[in-house]
């Protein structure tokens, strides 16, 4: 067999470059966006496999093609992986993406225009909890809750008189930037004294949960969602757990009701991720990562900047910007500049747009793949106050740039691909 790097430069020399210039940006940058990971070796293997070549519309059994003897197995094998991790009833792990597993989860519960609650986008939700500028806002009667004004966290009691006002059908918890535990038993009381749905997007911390470093939601909600790219360090997809009552719901509602055919190599790249998370080590590595964010939070408090809240319980955490006098589009760009790749992220309340914020989000699950613990947290944090106490000046840029790829060249993520 032909190596496959090999084949593709033959063949597309343009891509093969492509793709070699972002091994090495990611072999010598600093990865501290908290939605990013560098997936094994053996997921790359199994997503750009052959079985990206089958069409296996329907279930396992139960396919609309012939030939899915095979396949079937990898899908058998993802979704019984998946409940035996998280301890649920029912997996599907067929959708493509975070976004399309939220969709699917409205289909199967809920009718157009019906209530529900989930979190602002601009405190910490997703577009899928409601934006307006999302399906999930334009076919649902979204009513969004927030952060506290001064505790910066989730405040159960506002959120239970809400709940009581407003009795949605479903309520959704979960966050893309909210650096502290969320209490999902607290959740599933308020859902009861309303009658209302649970749903939990896990994306973020779904690998924390997997690796006992933060409290599972499964036990409490109906529906847990979730991607598998982020702390669960896998291919980039979707996948629904739920209770046994829903699994026929949810089935119907990724396919036929959302989704054509599967996409068979990343549901055997999410198989492989699953049997991953599920060893001794995974347990170590989502504990080094809160370990981490924290030294990382705590070396940036001492450098004199804000950190959201407080500090952070996970594996991310939101920088307020402000005390340095810059932006949040000003700090990332220059960051990038710097070898540094991080996101420009909305603090709560944010005075500035959307395009421009007063924060930084940075997490730590990449650099712990890496290989990194608490001094280089301590390194990185006083290399991102350097750039964003000068974020003009080159001569400074540079300077970390350097340093930045120097610490990189101790922990590569792919000494492999570096051809
Ligand atoms: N884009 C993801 C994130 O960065 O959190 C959410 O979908």
């Amino acid at each position: 067999m032909t190596d496959p790097l090999a084949a593709l430069s033959a063949v597309d020399p343009q891509i093969a470059d492509v793709i070699q210039r972002e091994v090495d940006r990611q072999n010598t940058t600093i990865q501290l966006i908290a939605s990013e990971n560098f997936t094994s070796p053996a997921v790359l293997a199994a997503q750009g496999s052959v079985l990206t070549n089958k069409y296996s519309e329907g279930y396992p059994g139960k396919r609309y093609y012939g030939g899915n003897v095979v396949v079937d197995e990898a899908e058998d094998l993802a979704r019984r992986r998946v409940c035996e991790l998280f301890g649920a009833d029912h997996a599907n792990v067929q959708p493509h993406s975070g976004a399309n597993a939220n969709m699917a989860a409205y289909l199967a519960l809920l009718e157009p225009g019906d209530k529900v609650m989930g979190m602002r986008l601009d405190q910490g939700g997703h577009l899928t909890h409601g934006s307006p500028v999302n399906f999930s806002g334009r076919l649902y009667e979204f009513v969004a809750y927030g952060v506290d004004d001064e505790t910066e966290c989730l405040d159960y009691d506002v959120i239970r008189a809400l709940a009581g006002a407003e009795r949605p059908r479903l309520i959704v918890a979960g966050a893309t930037a909210y650096p502290r535990t969320i209490d999902f038993a607290a959740f599933r009381e308020i859902a009861d004294e309303v009658g209302a749905l649970l749903m939990v997007d896990a994306a973020h911390i779904a690998g924390l949960i997997a690796g006992g470093a933060h409290p599972s939601p499964v036990p409490h909600a109906d529906i847990v969602t979730f991607t598998t790219h982020k702390t669960l360090r896998g291919p980039r997809a979707g996948t629904i757990l739920c209770r046994e009552q829903y699994a026929a719901a949810i089935d119907k509602a990724v396919f036929p009701g959302l989704q054509g055919g599967p996409l068979m190599h990343v549901i055997a790249a999410k198989a492989v991720a699953f049997r991953m998370a599920a060893q001794p080590e995974f347990r170590d590595y989502a504990a080094q990562i809160v370990v981490n964010a924290r030294a990382l939070a705590d070396g940036l408090a001492d450098e004199g900047f804000r950190i959201v809240s407080g500090g952070t319980d996970n594996h991310l955490m939101l920088v307020d910007l402000r005390p340095f006098g810059v932006t949040g589009k000003v700090a990332q760009e220059a960051l990038d500049a710097a070898g540094i790749t991080t996101n420009k992220n909305a603090i709560p309340n944010d005075p500035e747009k959307p395009f421009v914020t007063s924060g930084l989000r940075l997490g730590t699950a990449a650099v712990t793949t890496a290989g990194m613990t608490e001094d280089q947290m301590a390194e990185i944090a006083g290399l991102i106050a350097r750039v964003l106490r000068a974020p003009d000046d080159a001569g400074v840029i540079d300077e970390v740039r350097d340093a930045a790829a120097a610490l990189c060249s101790k922990f590569v993520p792919y000494p492999d691909l570096d051809h």
